[in-house]
């Protein structure tokens, strides 16, 4: 079997659009709708079959930050690929995918942004009499952003949750392999809570490129 290989993927989105609820469902397959994350940057890790390669998946949520848009640095570092999470329900969560994906552009510094493997999730499709963003709608914002691609799942009730994950990974391997080619390691270490990460290949060369001054700013720098 060829070389493990491991991903960092990190959920953005309004606070009670389903994040948690999402990553419960996908790496427990349970959702109960009540589980606290720990205090602070909190990650789950899932192991996956992608294309018969074995991929460890180690996925970021956030632990309520998002309210006061307050996640830390460690939070974005390296990320391979990024999920945009709305709630169908809520028209205003969908409004502010143009801010997350902005923020997770200034922190995690992805190199080419048009090639970077966002997801957007419309989650809550259950709740379908409830609607206030179409499919339509959604999707052309998808286009507009680089043909990001496009999922409305039910965390709750499971629908498609395993496949945007999926197409997650998938899209992160294949622009995994294509930057491998140019990532030079990078030698900043003891950056605070992103010392976690530091297991994982650092193919973050743009990622560690704007974050100097940024962990900086969190007093944690070397
Ligand atoms: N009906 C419905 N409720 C959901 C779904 N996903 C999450 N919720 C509920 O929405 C609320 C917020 O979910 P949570 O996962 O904490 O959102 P977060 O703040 O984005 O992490 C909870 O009451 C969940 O049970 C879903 O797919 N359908
Ligand atoms: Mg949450």
């Amino acid at each position: 079997m060829s070389k493990k290989q491991f991903l960092k993927m990190v959920i953005l989105g309004d606070s009670g659009v389903g994040k948690t609820t999402l990553l419960q469902q996908y790496v427990t397959q349970k959702a109960t709708g009540n589980s606290k994350p720990t205090i602070g940057a909190d990650f789950q890790k899932k192991e996956v079959m992608v294309d018969n390669q074995q991929v460890n998946l180690q996925i970021w949520d956030t632990a309520g930050q998002e309210k006061f848009q307050s996640l830390g640095y460690a939070f974005y570092r390296g990320a391979d690929s990024c999920a945009l999470v709305f709630d169908i329900t809520n028209h205003k969560s969908f409004e502010n995918l143009a801010m997350w994906k902005k923020g997770f552009i200034e922190n995690a510094s992805p190199g080419d942004v048009n090639t970077y493997p966002f997801v957007v999730i419309g989650n809550k499709l259950d709740k379908e009499v409830n609607r206030q963003v179409t499919s339509q709608e959604a999707r052309q914002w998808c286009k507009d952003n680089g043909d990001i691609p496009y999922y409305e799942t039910s965390a709750l009730e499971n629908i498609s949750v395993d496949s945007a994950f999926l197409e997650m990974a998938k899209t992160a391997l294949k622009r995994g392999t294509q930057n491998a080619l140019f990532s030079l390691p990078e030698s900043i270490g003891g950056a605070g809570g992103a010392i976690k990460l530091n297991n994982f290949e650092d193919r973050g060369g743009a990622g560690a490129k704007g974050g100097a001054g940024k962990k900086k700013k969190n007093g944690t720098c070397c």
